[in-house]
């Protein structure tokens, strides 16, 4: 189980696994053997060490066609920013590595390869709650997180165990070990999109807030009834990016820059308390802090964003030993995640209001998350993008 690697990844099908058959307190020695073993750093599965790969940031060079039409109207209103695309360097490297606390956590993002992007546009924010409701209700649609697990999908479950839920955090009464996900996250019956946190919560007055306990099926079905798509993993970047070379967050290389608060992530003694020293515990509303160069708010903390492209560790190396510029890459054809080969994950990215320098880190620009895609989370969300080809 992967779990403390991907803590701010959505991991809810084998959690629901465990959950339906009654088993989470077994979990035990499996699990942590397996969680420590993720913790520790591997050497890449391509041949030849990572220091024999390219690993220098070369200058991004943005396209200059402007875009051929205004931007897109769709059924939400939200405005979308032209993201110009072009050439640029993705990934991060080993001394982005090195500002997380868990070695080996940002491997899967190196090695730095040159990759082409086509212009396109972006949300300038994330998926919000009522605009999510405005596709439900043109809809009817019922997230996954809605629908109750039958006995197919989880053989052999005793039949009270079925039902409907998501992932939900929740902080420990004191320090725990950071070898268990386990320890804060929980299955919580009743969480969904209306209810983050379980029947108990709801989203009354939380309108400009992300979307969450959303699977992927979730938001491509959203996208696709807005006119619009999930970005590729590289647009995403790109986008995030902001133009800039390299740097470690999207805005540069300092995380407070001129004492300045940039992104809402995780202060204090994680999973204990979030002192909330940057204004926040826990999710906050869409652009609540500046955005970046090409105008997107919270492509840093908050919530992570599903990305279309299927996750495998080795991607990067793949695309790097083709020796070229990556053009337009889509993602890998299939999803392998070598520390739990049995689920389908695909790529998100930004990180979450979870994340610290304790333990992810996964705020940094070129660094990459995965999640499995039945499952959502109450720190997991998405934004939409439109191609260019598609606004003449
Ligand atoms: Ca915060």
């Amino acid at each position: 189980m992967t779990k403390t690697r991907s803590l701010e990844t959505s991991t809810g099908r084998r959690l629901r696994t465990l959950y339906m058959w009654g088993v989470t307190a077994a979990a035990g020695a499996t699990l942590i053997f397996v969680v420590v073993n993720a913790l520790r750093p591997k050497k890449p599965e391509t041949a030849g060490s990572l220091s024999a790969l390219p690993s220098a940031f070369l200058p991004t060079v943005e396209n200059k066609t402007p875009p051929q039409a205004p931007a897109p109207q769709g059924p939400v209103s939200q405005g979308m920013v032209w993201i110009p695309g072009g050439e640029f360097s993705m990934g991060s490297d080993l001394s982005g590595e090195a500002v997380c606390g868990v070695p080996g956590v940002t491997r899967d993002a190196q090695p730095i390869h040159r990759v082409y992007v086509d212009g396109f546009w972006m949300d300038a924010t994330d998926v919000t709650n009522e605009q999510f409701a405005r596709f439900i209700a043109a809809t009817g649609y019922v997230t996954v997180a809605e629908g109750t697990p039958t006995s197919q999908e989880f053989p052999g479950a005793p039949p009270e165990n079925l039902v409907a839920g998501s992932l939900v955090f929740t902080p420990t009464a004191e320090p725990v070990p950071l070898d268990n996900i386990y320890r804060w996250w929980r299955y919580q019956k009743g969480a969904n999109w209306r209810h983050p946190q379980g029947p108990a919560s709801d989203i009354k007055g939380r309108e400009k807030y992300p979307v969450v306990q959303v699977a992927y099926a979730d938001a491509a079905a959203y996208a696709k009834w807005a006119g619009k798509r999930l970005p590729t993993e590289a647009e995403w970047e790109f986008a995030a990016r902001g133009g800039l070379t390299g740097k470690l967050y999207c805005w540069g290389d300092d995380f407070h820059p001129n004492d300045k608060v940039m992104a809402n992530t995780y202060q204090g003694n994680f999973p204990v308390k979030d002192t909330a020293a940057d204004g926040f515990a826990g999710l906050a509303p869409v652009a609540q802090f500046p955005p970046n160069d090409y105008g997107l708010y919270d492509m840093a903390g908050n919530a992570w964003q599903w990305v279309s492209d299927w996750y495998r560790p080795d991607y990067y190396s793949e695309l790097a030993g083709w020796g070229d510029v990556a053009r337009n890459p889509q993602g890998p054809a299939t999803p392998f995640d070598p520390e739990e080969p049995a689920e389908r994950k695909r790529v998100q990215k930004g990180g979450s209001f979870l994340c610290t320098d304790q333990y992810c880190t996964r705020y940094m620009v070129g660094t990459r998350g995965k999640g499995e895609i039945s499952s959502g989370s109450n720190h997991a969300s998405f934004r939409c993008v439109v191609s260019h080809d598609t606004t003449r």
